[in-house]
């Protein structure tokens, strides 16, 4: 009699501890057992030669987002989220953005709406904070108590960014609320006078848009909301850092001993800025903020992944078409300038399989930790531990089966996703996940996919340990005795 609904048997299984020969038992939606010659289940999957994993959790991807100026929005959670179970995620962290004008409770609810009946694999949400008016202070506290338990900070962009002021107030009611900060750091009006310069120049081709932001303005931001967050005792995440400068700063604040984390982004680790200098346009699909680097910096990124300083690689994932018109990549034709192409680029699918084959076959990180960085560092992070993030007794079966030899060359038209290009077209990669299964449901195999819109569910985040503050403030008294 079998014992198991599911087995993987004989696979290669790698956590962010250990690699070793085994089998995995599965019953309903969990692992129940881990070990050798486990009994016969009810259905079998053969994983000899293959590694498996625990699934993807990408804790930084825009999905369904429109942009705050308006205009066409080309993802929706369904074709977000199956791009990310045919790329070996089963979870995503996306966002629930606050609008100008809006009711953040509104805004939020929405999101919800969205995601609901439509997302393929589990989801939850980072809140996008754009305002510390009155209205948001008080309604905060209930939607963090509903789950939704971060809240994302811009520290740049004009129709989005919180000034200090705001951020030192919303960086309070996270402390007093047991909420988790992520931040987009970058020095915002260094940025904007740059700009202008570079426009009443003439320079407003795509590959301008790193001239505008060089490595200096990331390192400011990290640095200053650093010691923001030191002031107030507040454990934060520092998104998408790209340069050895920034990475520093977390670096030096970790070492002080405060809860300051870091994230860099696959883009970041094979793009360089070479890659916006194409003419009538094109550029465009490669730029996204903070801009990609050199190869000096992409180095550097892989060095701080394997000292710890950042413990997270994600997609941040953009949903924007690469066409004319609002809300598409160039809204006012081929030569619109870069001041006004929506940042971003897609990579909830390539995520994965680029940090494989650059970083585990490349011989840049280890098969652990890449599970490490990939899954269960944001489960740890973003409190959906021990559920989501590790293969162990007790654990949602959320695996992905990667066949460590198999080429594929990076084409859209292979892609799942609902945006119309990739900025890695012809990349060859070594490495892809065969099979994703998310709470012990197959949605992926042999490059077929299939999952009922609507199965995957929303993760409430209550507090948890990861995140609690020190308790040391750099002065005797405590401001939120
Ligand atoms: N930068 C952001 O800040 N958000 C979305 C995408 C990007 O490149
Ligand atoms: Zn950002
Ligand atoms: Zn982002």
């Amino acid at each position: 009699m079998a014992n198991f609904d599911t087995v993987i048997r004989g696979g290669t299984i790698a956590t962010a501890s250990n690699v070793f020969e085994g089998d995995i038992g599965i019953i309903g939606e969990s692992i129940v057992a881990v070990g050798k010659d486990i009994a016969p289940g009810d259905k079998e999957i053969e994983a000899s030669g293959k590694i498996v994993v625990p699934g993807g959790i990408d804790s930084h991807c825009h999905i369904d987002q429109i942009s705050s100026t308006g205009g066409e929005n080309a993802e929706t959670f369904e074709s977000g989220t199956r791009a990310a179970i045919c790329g070996g995620t089963t979870s995503v962290i996306s966002f629930a953005p606050q609008f100008p004008g809006v009711h953040i409770k509104e805004s939020t609810a929405d999101y919800h709406k969205r995601a609901e009946g439509s997302a393929t694999c589990d989801y939850s949400f980072h809140l996008i904070v754009n305002r510390a008016d009155e209205e948001t202070l008080e309604a905060l506290p209930a939607l963090i108590a509903e789950g939704h338990r971060t809240i994302k900070v811009f520290m740049t962009y004009p129709s989005n960014r919180v000034d200090d002021e705001g951020l030192l107030k919303l960086m309070a009611l996270s402390r007093r609320n047991e909420a988790f900060m992520v931040i987009h750091a970058e020095h915002h009006e260094m940025i904007m006078w740059m700009m202008e310069q570079l426009t009443n120049a003439g320079l407003t081709e795509a590959k301008h848009h790193s001239w505008s932001k060089p490595p200096l303005v990331e390192r400011e931001a990290v640095h200053r909301v650093i010691a923001m967050a030191e002031l107030l005792d507040l454990p934060l995440q520092i998104f998408h850092v790209t340069c050895d400068e920034a990475a520093e700063e977390i670096r030096r604040a970790q070492h002080r001993g405060l809860k300051i984390f870091g994230e860099t982004c696959a883009q970041y680790l094979v793009l360089t800025e070479d890659d916006m200098d194409k003419p009538n346009g094109e550029g465009a699909k490669w730029i996204c903020s903070p801009a990609p680097r050199t190869k000096a910096e992409q180095a550097a990124m892989w060095k701080h992944i394997n000292s710890g300083t950042l413990g997270i690689v994600s997609s941040d994932h953009a949903p924007t078409n690469f066409a004319e018109g609002q809300g598409n990549k160039l809204p006012e034709g081929p030569n619109t300038p870069f001041t006004k192409v929506p940042n971003g680029v897609p990579g909830l699918e390539t995520r994965l399989p680029i940090l494989f084959s650059e970083g585990v076959n490349g011989g840049r990180i280890s098969l652990e930790k890449f599970v490490e960085i990939s899954s269960t560092n944001p489960a740890k992070l973003f409190g959906l531990a021990p559920k989501k993030g590790h293969i162990a007794p007790g654990a949602d079966a959320d695996i992905a089966i990667w066949d460590p030899n198999k080429k594929v060359t990076i084409r859209q038209e292979d892609l799942h996703h609902g945006i119309n290009y990739t900025p890695y077209e012809g990349m060859e990669v070594t490495g892809y996940p065969v099979i994703t299964m998310s709470r012990g449901e197959v949605l992926w195999q042999d490059g077929k996919f299939n999952a009922k819109a609507g199965r995957g569910r929303f993760m409430a985040r209550a507090p948890y340990d990861y995140i609690k503050p020190n308790g040391n403030f750099p002065t005797p008294f405590n401001p939120f005795a």
